[in-house]
């Protein structure tokens, strides 16, 4: 929301907090999860928590809007978890790393640049309202991307990916926008052509 309480252009506030996504809901089996940091990283191995590990790292609150593609915004949701900043100070990217890869349970994915994945509100959370976060909304762990499209905030995480060149995630890879900031309508890729006036 903009200080006066805006929203972004063409988006509205819905009643109530829908679920969505592509595909089913992952079950979250504890001895079987993971999460790892991968690609270019500083220095050159991997980073991996196990659920135990994770469910102790320090959290952060987050407050902040949410806002869908397909034009629901939902205002002030507090989030609560692992700020990426926090993450990266654990698992440095490499110097020349440009982009992010946010990994999902089933090969969902979405690509970020990393000045949008260290922003200080970028959050792995898990926590919402005070509670764990359901199942359908992204339970264990969601990443947090408050200041883009919803799609780049990818529920059921499993993996970060530092990139040295950038690739396209799976809804970039399927006409909507790279970059994908609300304030801007970045709704689909054509629009990559024209940069904004
Ligand atoms: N793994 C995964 N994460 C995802 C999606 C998805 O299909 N798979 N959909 C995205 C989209 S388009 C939106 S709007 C939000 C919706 O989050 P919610 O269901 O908690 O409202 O999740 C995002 N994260
Ligand atoms: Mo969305």
């Amino acid at each position: 929301m903009a200080p006066d309480g805006r929203l972004p252009p063409g988006q509205y506030a819905p009643r109530s907090w829908p679920v969505l996504h592509y595909g089913p809901v992952p079950k979250f089996r504890p001895e079987r999860w993971d999460l790892r940091v991968q690609g270019a990283t500083a220095s050159g191995s991997e980073g991996r928590w196990t659920w135990a590990g994770w469910d102790a790292m320090p959290r952060d609150r987050v407050t902040a809007d949410f806002h869908c593609v397909t034009k629901f915004s939902i205002s002030g949701v507090r989030w609560e978890g692992v700020l990426a900043t926090t993450l990266a100070r654990l698992v440095p990217p490499a110097p020349d790393a440009t982009h992010v890869m946010v990994w999902a349970e089933y090969g969902y994915s979405a690509n970020l640049r990393i000045s949008d994945f260290l922003a200080k509100t970028t959050l792995l959370a898990t926590h919402r309202d005070g509670e764990r976060l359901a199942a359908e909304h992204g339970a264990p762990v969601r990443m947090i991307v408050p200041h883009l499209y919803a799609w780049k905030s990818v529920k059921w995480l499993r993996a970060i990916e530092y990139l040295v060149a950038d690739r396209r995630g799976f809804w970039e890879e399927r006409g909507y926008h790279n970059v994908a900031d609300p304030w801007l309508e970045q709704r689909y890729s054509y629009q990559e052509d024209t940069p904004p006036a």
